[in-house]
């Protein structure tokens, strides 16, 4: 944290309108050490910064509340979205809440003259790190664009007490350790122990017969866990309008045994609340793989359980029925983690609430909807039937129910033809009877959306092509986006200065005045300006690089970045093999003008993700031999910061020259590294893959660095014998960087390291990482050129960040708000 805090520290950058007054800033002050000294039991002389931290985050928290009442004064809001996400990757709040608060210079002058320096205080907050990568921080972004556009809304997920595993190099190998945001409680939430659910799991289901032909089945769990509620506020733009953030911890409805415990037992006394606390004790951490444990199943039941509970009572005792839920409420599955909603919602409505099978039907279907978030085979969710029927028997026979419908509908619509039962059937019969969580969450919502224009046109032809053809509606786009507060105004305060000064401080509230920046782009001094900016910010990670790694690189050679989860389908590889490759060229040719680059690796691979934590290993050992290399010389330098995080993004993603998008074409569901980089001024080389292809669009294809396979082009070579083969023995200079990678040149302790790396490659290649080999190289001494032409080069970025404001995830946000939930903007 220490390194992260100093790279803020140096903003001098008053941000407009929050120039502090004199009577804000000694009521704050007052505040704050009102905090410290009657809620934390600490004085200034014993407080450390994290005491700082909490005493000023519990009181911007009261401002939040105040910001909130004023809300609820006013009436019950018409429509509540409820936003369900297994993951919320939120980072730090401090500066988002500061900001949005407005109170950013405020703050920083109460902790003056309290002796404080704003930055060690942020520095201080833990990440809050409840999450994998892209989704979950997608969520986060969301969460914080409904609140500043007002759009009432919740958002459900866990309170894991363990996030996001911390990452830690030993010898270039990734090793784990757990991470532990809430060993010091956690100020801005506010605990509800009075909001607390029975969820249930096992048992059995019983019949009763209630005349005229109906039968009534009720479920009597074996096992109950209490869901209990904690809140996080989430304040908007301008601290108008204040959502909250609903995690649930899991507590056991009887923590001791008293008889066993009395008998002597007295661990076996304590063993059912150990077992109903394990689930929300730790995020699972694998990303684009679902993980298939019995643990994750009951984890997805408890959240989604406990949320839909919550808003059925809240709904009761607003409207009385909840025949109108779908008018005033619309729920959001974030990937199918809470598909488990669709079957949990029926039996709610059916055995709480007596109604129909239609009836049942009709709410839920009108009430559900869902988000996709990936093609992979190996990251859609599947349940065998046998774990379905053991924990959760009664939504395993309504699952039954609305296949048999759903079947019965099909084989009905097709008058006496065929139908392929097996392509949309809910139960997949060929993998050992398993429930497909995708095709029950697509049957059981109103609207499904992809994340990318290519993602939801991929869709339609392929894991969802015959329920698309039944439902030729329900598919939608809904173009990921990120929060501009967090990742330009908070993270880049330097590039905010130049957007405010050229465009006005509207472009605070409204992105597209980054437009404004264009005509700037041909300006030899503001090109100058903007170069100095980004200089700031690479010398700051130029320090935190030297503070983490021991590695010193220069400031001027171009930095390029590839930072997100280690994934074969990302191809952190193709960019290792580009380095090896480049490292043989300059030592056959040292005395040629190569342009100097610092290529930069952060991201952490899944724990029993032997592959990539295999490639962490090889950018650690390419590092230790070209870093050192004496003919090298400095123009090439290989960095892998480890523990990446959101607050190292924040860092990262400003200093940035060239970003790394260069995932196999048709897998990356959409990516939103790649809008942050390019918004803050990163070029982007990238496949036509996911949101790439709509940021060439609106950056222009002058400004960005396109190469490789497309993904119909990628479905065909696929299909070709040997391609991988092909590819090599058409490329000497790849075949060169496999043989020194395969050979040991880089691991000479150990030779054959990284032979499974390279015999991947030469067999089997699944990600065509051979195949996009030379087009890559092309490409990336294209960008060299470029590099060499600083007019062109920083018009290009100019550009970029200018024509990146659709990009906004409150775009996204008002998307979705028009044409899926159908809810009004405050
Ligand atoms: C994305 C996941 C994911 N897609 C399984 N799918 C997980 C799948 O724990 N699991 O089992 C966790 C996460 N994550 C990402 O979503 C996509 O790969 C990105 O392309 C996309 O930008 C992001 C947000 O839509
Ligand atoms: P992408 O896969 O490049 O689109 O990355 C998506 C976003 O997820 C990044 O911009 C980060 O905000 C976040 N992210 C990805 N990997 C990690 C991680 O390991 N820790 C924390 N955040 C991550």
């Amino acid at each position: 944290a220490s390194s992260t805090k100093t790279a803020r520290s140096a903003a001098t950058f008053v941000k407009p309108r929050q120039r502090p007054d004199g009577d804000a800033v000694a009521q704050l002050r007052e505040d704050i050490r009102t905090k410290l000294v009657y809620v934390l039991g600490k004085t200034a002389a014993t407080a450390r910064d994290r005491d700082w931290f909490a005493a000023t985050a519990l009181a911007l928290r009261d401002r939040i509340v105040d910001a909130c009442e004023q809300q609820q004064t006013g009436s019950v809001p018409d429509k509540r979205v409820y936003y369900l996400s297994l993951e919320f990757l939120i980072g730090r709040l401090l500066s988002d809440a500061m900001n949005n608060l407005g109170l950013v210079e405020t703050t920083r002058a109460a902790l003056r003259e309290l002796g404080v320096d704003l930055a060690e205080v942020e520095g201080a907050e833990p990440d809050a790190a409840l999450g994998n990568g892209g989704l979950g921080r997608l969520a986060a972004c969301f969460m914080e664009s409904m609140a500043s556009l007002s759009i009432p809304a919740v958002g459900y997920g866990i309170r894991y007490d363990h996030g996001i595993f911390r990452q830690f190099l030993e010898d270039g190998w990734q090793r784990e350790a757990p991470e532990t945001w809430l060993a010091e409680g956690n100020p801005w939430e506010f605990p509800r122990p009075e909001t607390t659910y029975k969820i249930g799991f096992g048992g059995h289901v019983t019949m009763t017969s209630q005349g005229d032909h109906q039968i009534r089945r009720h479920w009597h769990p074996a096992e109950t866990v209490n869901a209990v509620a904690y809140d996080i506020p989430v304040v908007g733009w301008r601290g108008k309008h204040v959502n909250v953030l609903r995690l649930w911890k899991a507590e056991s409805d009887a923590p001791v045994e008293l008889a066993r415990f009395n008998a002597g037992d007295h661990v076996g006394a304590v063993a059912g609340r150990a077992r109903a606390e394990a689930i929300s004790r730790v995020l699972y951490p694998s990303d684009s793989s679902a993980e298939g444990q019995e643990l994750r199943l009951r984890q997805e039941f408890f959240f989604t359980s406990a949320s839909l509970q919550d808003l059925v009572r809240r709904h009761v005792a607003e409207r009385g029925s909840l025949r109108s839920l779908p008018d005033h409420a619309a729920i959001q599955l974030n990937d199918t983690h809470p598909a488990i909603a669709v079957p949990e919602l029926m039996r709610i409505l059916m055995e709480d609430h007596e109604f129909s099978w239609e009836d049942a039907w009709q709410i839920t279907s009108n009430t559900l909807h869902y988000t996709n978030h990936t093609l992979l085979p190996e990251a859609l969710e599947t349940w065998p039937v046998e774990l379905m029927e053991r924990l959760l028997p009664r939504h395993m026979q309504i699952i039954y129910l609305i296949n048999w419908l759903h079947l019965e509908e099909q084989s009905k619509n097709t008058k006496g033809g065929t139908f392929d039962v097996s392509a949309v059937s809910l139960i997949d019969e060929a993998h050992g009877r398993r429930v497909r969580m995708g095709p029950l969450a697509f049957h059981g919502s109103r609207r499904v959306n992809g994340v990318s224009a290519l993602h939801s046109e991929l869709l339609k032809s392929t894991v969802f092509k015959d329920l698309h053809a039944i439902e030729p509606e329900k598919i939608v786009n809904k173009t990921n986006g990120i929060t501009f507060r967090r990742w330009l105004h908070n993270a880049n305060p330097e590039l905010t200065a130049l957007a405010v000064e050229v465009a006005g401080e509207g472009v605070l509230d409204d992105p597209e005045g980054l437009r404004k920046l264009e005509p700037f782009a041909d300006d030899a001094e503001f090109r100058t300006r903007y170069a100095a900016m980004r200089k700031t910010r690479k010398k700051r990670l130029a320090q935190v690089i030297a503070e983490r790694t021991g590695i010193v690189v220069d400031p001027a050679a171009l930095f390029d970045v590839q930072i997100k989860r280690i994934h074969e389908y990302k191809r952190q590889l193709l960019n290792l093999v580009e380095t090896v490759a480049l490292y043989q060229a300059i030592k056959q040719a040292p005395n040629k003008d190569w342009t100097p680059r610092v290529k930069i690796f952060a991201g952490k691979a899944a724990p029993s993700y032997v592959q990539a934590k295999l490639i962490i290993k090889l950018a650690g050992d390419i590092a230790r031999v070209v870093n050192e290399d004496p003919e090298i010389g400095g123009k090439l330098k290989v960095v892998f910061l480890p523990n990446y995080s959101v607050s190292l993004a924040e860092v990262i993603i400003p200093a940035a020259d060239l970003s790394e998008q260069i995932s196999t074409a048709g897998m990356e569901a959409s990516g939103t590294g790649n809008m942050k980089l390019a918004l803050n001024g990163a070029l982007t080389v990238g496949t036509l893959d996911g949101a790439n292809i709509e940021i060439k669009d609106h950056v222009g294809a002058d400004n960005i660095f396109i190469f490789g396979l497309d993904a119909e082009e990628v479905l065909a070579r696929s299909r070709e014998p040997d391609y991988a083969g092909k590819a090599i023995a058409a490329s000497p200079r790849l075949a060169a960087a496999l043989d020194a990678i395969g050979n040991g040149t880089f691991s000479p302790e150990e030779p054959g390291r990284f032979s499974s790396l390279v015999d991947e490659l030469r067999h089997g290649d699944r990600y065509l990482t051979t195949v996009d080999f030379d087009d890559y190289w092309r490409v990336q001494r294209e960008i060299d050129a470029a590099w060499k032409r600083p007019a062109q080069w920083w018009r290009s970025a100019i550009l970029n960040t200018a024509r990146m404001a659709w990009f906004s995830s409150d775009r996204s946000m008002r998307e979705y708000a028009e044409e899926i939930w159908r809810v009004r903007l405050g």
